[in-house]
């Protein structure tokens, strides 16, 4: 039987972009309880109690800490969820967005 040999595919370009990243960055302020800010990091963003007094003695320190990198949807959607959490205990916890690179 003849071997059919088929002609080579033109190279085809894929160009796949890596999604864009957006920081949350937790913003210290005077009023919201040490205890607040962790149980807020805890339940928001999912971490552990260590991490998340890790977390907030930076932002408490510094004056600000990223908290977790997102796509920018997903990003300012937890950013919402903490100020939320915060706010429902009376607190003013703040939260921003940033775009990484
Ligand atoms: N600075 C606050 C206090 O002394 C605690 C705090 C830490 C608040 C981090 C917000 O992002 C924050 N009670």
């Amino acid at each position: 039987m003849d071997e059919v040999v088929a002609p080579p595919r033109p190279k085809q370009e894929t160009r796949t972009e890596r999604p864009r990243l957006w920081k949350v960055i937790l913003l210290n302020d005077d009023y919201t309880p040490r205890e607040v800010v962790v149980r807020v990091l805890q339940s928001v963003f999912r971490m552990t109690e260590g991490e998340a007094l890790g977390v907030m003695l930076t932002a408490h320190r510094r004056g600000a800490c990223v908290v977790a990198v997102f796509t920018k949807e997903i990003a300012e959607t937890k950013a919402q969820a903490g100020l939320e959490a915060g706010r429902k205990l009376g607190y003013p916890l703040a939260f921003t967005t940033e775009r990484e690179s």
